[in-house]
């Protein structure tokens, strides 16, 4: 078994005008395609890790084998990452959490604009290239950010939403305003996606 490229459920000008068709093709056909080969090519001399989950080699990368362990933090992380991105957005979805993940978000954080404000602030702070997330650790939501392409997974934590905030991903349209983009992606954030991470 070798991991493959996600198809997208919806076409890549779908996110227009909040990001771009062009940006989309590049990033998934391009960025993302470049991180599942690299990580196939990795994976070649260890056929019985290519059988396993992706999330489970990178919730316990001291088991990886040295030999690949970078190759597989980085892009195994970068496809796992983008193939949560991907998901937890839609079409014109935006609109706010629903079911029990409004309930937890509300617990947590008192209410949606707290939660947006703290999240867009791990995405503003997060130096160079990474992710800012929404997770789960032990029952309890939490948001934190990793760089490059690290995840919540290698901290012991389960990933339910994810912005990739590496240049790439906003530049063509946005330039150097990360803030911008930030503040235009919850429009298209696909809030069931989310709440069926949590449910899972
Ligand atoms: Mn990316």
């Amino acid at each position: 078994m070798t991991h493959t490229l996600p198809e997208l459920s919806y076409s890549f000008d779908a996110l227009e005008p909040h990001i771009d068709a062009r940006t989309m093709e590049i990033h998934l056909t391009k960025h993302h395609q470049a991180y599942v080969d690299n990580l196939n090519k990795a994976l070649t001399d260890f056929p019985e890790l290519s059988e396993k989950p992706l999330g489970e080699l990178l919730s316990d990368l001291p088991k990886v084998p040295e030999k690949i362990r970078m190759a597989v933090r980085n892009h195994g992380g970068g496809h796992y990452n983008h193939s949560l991105f991907w998901r937890v957005m839609g079409h014109a979805t935006g609109g706010e959490p629903v079911g029990k993940l409004a309930e937890a978000l509300k617990k947590e954080f008192g209410d949606l604009a707290k939660f947006t404000e703290q999240f867009n602030a791990a995405a503003m702070s997060r130096f160079g290239s990474g992710w800012a997330w929404l997770c789960v650790k032990a029952g309890k939501l939490e948001i934190c950010s990793t760089p490059n392409q690290d995840n919540p997974l290698m901290e012991g934590k389960k990933p339910l939403l994810g912005l990739d905030v590496w240049e790439h991903a906003y530049y063509l349209k946005y330039q150097n305003r990360r803030k911008d983009y930030v503040e235009a992606w919850w429009k298209v954030v696909n809030w069931v996606e989310v709440e069926k991470n949590l449910e899972s």
